[in-house]
């Protein structure tokens, strides 16, 4: 599923995600703790399947309410089947670039019931 192994950007992102999963932390903690991995660069999660990044089609986007309509893949970190729903996004600026149609590899969590999308990049396929 990831053609964009390479991409250095999607590597930190990947980095960040990991972080942010394996540790559970808040979002502050997790920045700090992102800004320490990257100074090792040492394994990136790209090349391995244990990443939480899940696929995507963009169905519609609305930019102003920072809300997306994904068909996604299973998402395993919340332990989600394939199916096409609503998610919110935290950033709009993760939103910049896409339009409909686009493939997105990205990052969901389960914040007090609601989905919230805290990366998003777009894909290959
Ligand atoms: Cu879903």
């Amino acid at each position: 599923m990831i053609v964009l192994s390479r991409n250095v950007l999607l590597g930190l992102f990947l980095l960040s995600v990991m972080c942010s999963a394996v540790a559970g932390h808040h979002q502050d903690e997790h920045m700090e703790h992102s800004e320490m991995i990257h100074e090792q660069k040492s394994s990136s999660c790209a090349d391995d399947d244990s990443c939480e990044m899940a696929h995507g089609i963009v169905v519609s986007l609305n930019k102003d309410k920072k809300k997306i309509v994904l068909d996604h893949g299973e998402i395993k970190n919340i332990n989600m089947s394939p199916m096409t729903m609503p998610f919110s996004v935290e950033s709009t600026s993760l939103m910049q670039d896409l339009v409909k149609g686009d493939h997105v590899l990205f990052y969901v969590e389960n914040v007090d019931g609601e989905l919230i999308i805290k990366e998003m990049v777009k894909s290959k396929k």
